[in-house]
């Protein structure tokens, strides 16, 4: 957002970073063997492509570097403020303002607020008894201790989402015991990564419609995940490959059966690894088929009632989705929290809301994804937002607001569509589905559908005003 804004000429803005530093999910999920799949040459900025990348799927350490890399390139840091947890955002309707308040203590106004709070960032613990019993140590996978030295240790791992499963290959070699706490098998299927040779990099490097041709072509292998989203019979070639996989890995019968899915495949995120089930075949690693239901002082005990006794827990219980605002208080033109409005949080075009004027959501809800890159969602919703924003200025008006209806009808439509897909599939589960079942964090189906919509804003949807203060 940062970059667009600078390019558009539109240099006042601060940017308020909740940390000590900037990189969100990369800064903060540094476990071993963390890494992004969704290959690196699609998962980066269209304005950024990066011919060095050092392996189609790459690590924390270098989508780190990249991200930083390019706000050195564009000279953002001058707009960072770090240590600013935005805590309340307050809409003066007479003045068409955002008061905003910082953790630090700080208070800004602004005329335009952009929130790019992302979805996954503050860290869920399992809702067992005994949690806080435990003697030994405790992390979670997104706030893991590099300090505490788990060689030799007997250690439990809580849950086997895409956290966990890219973990556990790495420290089950060095634990005396691992025992793995496994609530549902998630769908695994072959990750085809490797080391890029740099005669690929020279030829992205020299020839750069070689790169924009290979990313193209991960994008719509990519969409096709998305064909068995929207009608789920078609998910069986991917569950054949996702057996494949398991047969092939796994020879013991017994650990198969622990580690075979019962639901449909799609309906949790379907995880890519080579090295999983081969660390869960190790003599030193136990699978249990079975959630943690207790913690006590030195164990943690199953859902079937048997207790494993370990020195360390790590949670990889994933995140704290329902209240995706956290500790932030949004009061929209009537003063009302936006928590408390009737139908929980749902936007238009999962980027502007009703009552909140000149607020732009970036992965708002419903633009969250199971099968391609977040980035291009996030482009999509980047340059909405410019064009809003440049369509303020032509009609020389300071303020403009989603209608209610425009709104409503739009949610009506994407969760009538979202009914008949995978993710509510047989009674199937999963945090992109709040608690009342309602899917309010996936969008339907292929990205391009999104691009499409978000290409040039239909303004006839909003309505324009002017403010004193413009
Ligand atoms: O968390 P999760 P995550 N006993 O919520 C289990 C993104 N991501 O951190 O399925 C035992 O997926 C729970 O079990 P169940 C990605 O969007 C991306 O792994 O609810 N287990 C589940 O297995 C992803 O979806 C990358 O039955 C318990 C696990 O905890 C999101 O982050 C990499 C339990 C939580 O899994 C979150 O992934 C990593 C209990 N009592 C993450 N309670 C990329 O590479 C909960 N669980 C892009």
């Amino acid at each position: 957002m940062g970059v667009y804004l600078k390019k558009a000429g539109r240099n006042d803005f601060v940017i308020l970073e909740k940390a000590g530093d900037i990189g969100g999910t990369w800064r903060d999920n540094h476990y071993p063997g963390a890494a992004c799949d969704v290959p690196s040459h699609m998962y980066s900025f269209s304005f950024e492509q990066n011919p060095n990348w050092s392996r189609f799927y790459s690590g924390q350490a270098e989508i780190l570097a990249y991200m930083k890399g390019i706000a050195a390139k564009y000279d953002l840091m001058p707009h960072v403020r770090v240590n600013s947890e935005l805590l309340e955002s307050r809409w003066d309707e007479a003045q068409g303002l955002w008061h905003l308040k910082t953790g630090n203590g700080n208070q800004y106004t602004a005329r335009v607020v952009i929130s790019g709070i992302g979805g996954l960032s503050r860290p869920a613990l399992p809702k067992v008894k005994g949690l806080d019993s435990f003697k030994g140590t405790t992390f979670h996978s997104a706030q893991w201790n590099h300090d505490y030295d788990l060689t030799g240790k007997r250690v439990a791992v809580i849950g086997t989402g895409a956290s966990a499963i890219q973990f556990v290959p790495q420290i089950a070699e060095r634990v005396s015991k691992l025992v793995l706490l496994q609530r549902t098998p998630p769908w695994l299927v072959p990750k085809p990564d490797g080391l890029i040779h740099d005669s690929v990099k020279q030829l992205f490097k020299y020839i750069p419609v070689s790169q924009r041709l290979f990313r193209s072509s991960i994008y719509w292998q990519a969409e096709g995940f998305a064909l068995g989203f929207i009608n789920p019979k078609l998910m069986t070639v991917i569950e054949k490959l996702a057996r494949w996989h398991l047969s092939n890995q796994v020879k013991d019968p017994v650990l198969r059966a622990k580690l075979t899915p019962n639901y449909t495949i799609g309906c949790k995120r379907v995880l890519f690894s080579n090295n999983y089930y081969p660390a869960l075949a190790r003599e030193n690693v136990e699978v249990v088929a079975a959630g943690a239901q207790e913690i006590r002082a030195h164990s943690v005990v199953d859902a079937e009632g048997n207790e494993h006794e370990v020195d360390a827990i790590i949670f990889a219980t994933g995140f704290d989705v329902h209240d995706p605002l956290g500790p932030l208080h949004i009061y929209d033109r009537e003063g009302i929290e936006v928590r408390q409005r009737r139908g929980g949080l749902s936007a238009y075009l999962g980027t502007t809301l009703k009552g909140l004027p000149n607020l732009f959501m970036l992965l708002g809800p419903n633009t969250a994804l199971g099968h391609n890159s977040i980035i291009f969602m996030i482009e999509s919703q980047i340059k909405y937002a410019i064009q809003c924003l440049d369509e303020m200025d032509r009609k020389k008006v300071s303020v403009m607001e989603v209608k209610p209806a425009a709104q409503d009808a739009y949610n009506d439509k994407i969760q009538e569509e979202l009914k008949r897909m995978v993710w509510s599939e047989g009674g199937c589960k999963s945090w992109y589905l709040d608690e009342d079942g309602k899917n309010v964090t996936i969008w339907p189906g292929f990205t391009w559908r999104y691009w499409m919509k978000t290409r040039r804003p239909n303004f006839r949807n909003f309505t324009f005003g002017q403010r004193p203060s413009a």
